[in-house]
Order: structure tokens, then C-alpha cells, then sequence
């Protein structure tokens, strides 16, 4: 059975900034028109404006920023990632009711996404902040074919995907920080937690996890991580400008949505747009990786963002801390840190900091 609302959007959608007739709409879809005209108010009542003229049908003015199956599915761009899709209002944690349905047996590539998450995760029993309205918590279950010692490098995938889609739809270049953080102008705008299943050769599933802060202001956020977070909203759009700003890179907007500092659009994207995004580069470097074993041009992307490499940084290896510099990554993901004791180690988990590119050197903090 087809869903009204969702091919009545559908069609709006496909006009773009042009009406389309309630006439055509309903022969399209094989409905009368007030059966049109009611799915119109039903969008209406979400949040979609919609311009409608007597004479020549109706036009989407603009779309609210809900994380919706019909926001995200209209458009989404992928073979298999994202195609069986859950939505929430709320969950305790997007990674675990992920986990919950990859051992129901749910499709490879399925996707969990929460408009709140009441007991976000972050690694090591961490806690991640994750408000309504303001970010995209988010899970996608992978199901590759590999050892559980390859799957360190679909977290590196994983952070080049969300880097990628962010520089496209915000127009702004986020830094990744080795191995799961997206970090802005020193803040940290996502984290990644990658989850698995596995029995000794090989793996039963992946989880990835991604959490995004996307319309925080400052005050949103905990006074805990008030001097570390941050989200697009308040670097999007400032272009080549953030230097013109208060020196912290925040950014306002005046009541004409440019922002306040350098006078860029400020421009960022409804969460589904930046969704679609991420699941799109998601799959493209998914199969770089595991269906062409092209590891090394996801590695030569990861690097493009890297802001790890050539940094100092301080490696908690095996209990023992060691200071050094970030000289390389390995082919399979792993950080080759040239520690000041003269010793090249490579660091596969454990916790780096790296100083003097964050605004924050995190005992505990990732
Ligand atoms: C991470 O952990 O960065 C991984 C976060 C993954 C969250 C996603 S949301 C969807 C999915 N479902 C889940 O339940 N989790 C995943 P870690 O590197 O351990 O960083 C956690 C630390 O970041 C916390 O201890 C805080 O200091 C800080 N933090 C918490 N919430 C934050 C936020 N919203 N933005 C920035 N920093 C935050």
C-alpha cells in the first residue's frame, strides 16, 4: 500500500520551486483531490509550509527540520544503507536498540535514527548529550565479512563519511581527531562508537554509531562539556570568515539569518538532508573498503582531514603514557605515534589527546 502523505510529498518535492496542480497530483497518485488536499494539511500540521493558490495547486515553501522515515527516505541516495529504517521520537540509545534488532536479523545496512536519546553512549561507558531537536543520534548495523581485528577501520571510514557530508551540505572543513572524533574549530561537534558481535573469526555485526551536534547553541550544552562542544549551527556558513568572528569561532546570526561577524548566509542544513548525506558517502566508502579492499584511498581522504598527523599528542599505551608525534597511520587504521623515548608504537584503541589543535586536552574526554 502506497503512503499518502509520503508521495504527496514526493511530488511536491520533485517540483521544487515550482506549484504542481492538485489535479495532477491526484491522477498521479490515483486519489480524489480532497484526498490530496488533506495530506497537504496533514504536512502542513509537521511543519512543511506550503503555499497553496486556487489556480495553480500547491508549492513547498520549506521543510521543517523533523527527523522523519518520509524526510529521509525521499531522496536518499544509497543501494542498501538506510533502506530498512527505524525512527524514533525517542530511544535510550540508537547503538543499542541497533544491536537489539541486529540480533533479531535485520537487514545489513540498516539504519536507527532518535530525535532524543535518554541514555546516549558515549566509549568506555561514557555518556553522550543528546537533547531533542537539536542533533542526529543515529546508528547504522553493518554486517561485513572480516576478522573482528579489521573492524577498527569502518570507525576511520565512518569519520571521513561524516566529515565529507558536513564539508558538502554546511560548506564548512571539519578536522577529524584520530580515531572517532569531528571536531570544528576546536570543538567537538561528533563522536563515533563503533559496537561489534563477533565469535573469534569473524564478525556477526557492526554497529556504528554517530552522533551529531547540529543545532546547539552554546547554552544548550552541559556546563561540563561547555568549553569542548559544539555544533554546526554555530560554525556553519562562516565560510573562510571565522577569523572575522570573536576569536572562539562562535558565530550568531542576526534577525536576517547571516551571521553576525563576517555576513555569510548562515547556512546549515535540516538534520535529514545532512543525514541522507552521511549515509550516502557512508556507503561509497563501506564499499571502498570492503567490497574493493581500496583501503588506502579511504586512507588518503581520512588524512585529508586529519588534524591528528604532525600534532604532538600523548598516547595511553598498554598503562604507560607517552608523549610523541603522530607521523602515519597504518593500512588496517592504526596510529603510528613516534613517542619522545625514541620508539615508533602503533596505537590501535587507548585513549590520544592531541594538544594544541582542540581547544580542550581531555583526561578522560576522548
Ligand atoms: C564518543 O564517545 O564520542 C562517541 C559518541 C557516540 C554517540 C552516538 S549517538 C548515536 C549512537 N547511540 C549512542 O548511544 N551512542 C552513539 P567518547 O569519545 O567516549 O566521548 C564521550 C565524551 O564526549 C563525554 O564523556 C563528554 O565529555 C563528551 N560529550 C558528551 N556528549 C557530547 C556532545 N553531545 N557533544 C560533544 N561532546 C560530548
Amino acid at each position: 500500500m502506497i503512503k499518502m502523505k509520503y508521495e504527496v510529498l514526493k511530488g511536491l518535492k520533485q517540483t521544487g520551486d515550482c506549484f504542481v496542480s492538485g489535479e495532477s497530483l491526484s491522477k498521479a497518485l490515483g486519489v480524489s483531490r480532497t484526498a490530496v488536499w488533506k495530506e497537504i494539511n496533514n504536512l502542513k500540521e509537521e511543519g512543511y509550509k506550503i503555499e497553496s493558490s486556487s489556480r495553480k495547486g500547491y508549492r513547498l515553501v520549506s521543510s521543517p527540520d523533523i527527523i522523519s522515515r518520509d524526510e529521509i527516505l525521499l531522496g536518499l541516495n544509497t543501494g542498501v544503507i538506510g533502506k530498512e529504517l527505524h525512527c524514533f521520537d525517542e530511544l535510550d540509545s540508537t547503538n543499542t536498540y541497533a544491536k537489539k534488532i541486529a540480533f533479531e536479523d535485520c537487514s545489513h545496512g540498516a539504519v536507527v535514527v532518535a530525535d532524543r536519546q535518554a541514555a546516549g553512549r558515549g566509549r568506555l561507558g561514557r555518556t553522550w548529550f543528546s537533547p531533542p531537536g537539536k542533533g542526529i543520534w543515529m546508528s547504522v548495523v553493518l554486517k561485513p565479512d572480516i576478522a573482528p581485528g579489521d573492524a577498527q577501520f569502518i570507525t576511520l571510514a565512518a569519520s571521513v563519511a561524516v566529515a565529507k557530508a558536513i564539508e558538502e551540505c554546511c560548506g564548512i572543513k571539519p578536522g577529524i581527531k584520530w580515531p572517532n572524533d569531528i571536531i570544528i574549530r576546536g570543538r567537538k561537534v561528533c563522536g563515533i562508537l563503533t559496537e561489534l558481535s563477533a565469535e573469534l573469526e569473524r564478525i556477526n555485526f557492526l554497529v556504528v554509531g554517530i552522533g551529531i551536534n547540529v543545532n546547539h547553541g552554546l547554552e544548550d550544552f552541559p556546563e561540563d562539556i561547555r568549553d569542548i562542544a559544539g555544533s554546526i549551527r554555530m560554525f556553519a556558513g562562516t565560510g573562510g570568515c571565522l577569523d572575522r568572528g570573536d576569536g572562539n569561532g562562535m558565530q550568531g546570526e542576526n534577525a536576517n539569518g547571516m551571521h553576525e561577524y563576517c555576513g555569510c548566509p548562515g547556512k546549515y542544513p535540516v538534520r535529514a538532508e545532512l543525514i541522507k548525506s552521511i549515509l550516502y558517502h557512508l556507503e561509497k566508502y563501506y564499499d571502498m573498503v570492503y567490497k574493493y579492499g581500496k583501503n588506502n584511498d579511504v586512507l588518503e581522504c581520512w588524512k585529508e582531514y586529519s588534524v591528528t598527523l604532525g600534532r604532538r599528542v600523548m598516547v595511553n599505551f598498554k598503562d604507560t603514557r607517552y608523549t610523541g608525534v603522530a607521523v602515519d597511520i597504518t593500512g588496517d587504521g592504526k596510529l603510528i605515534v613516534s613517542c619522545d623515548d625514541g620508539v615508533a608504537r602503533e596505537v590501535m584503541s587507548g585513549e590520544v589527546s592531541v594538544r594544541g589543535v582542540m581547544g580542550y586536552m581531555p583526561e578522560n574526554r576522548g
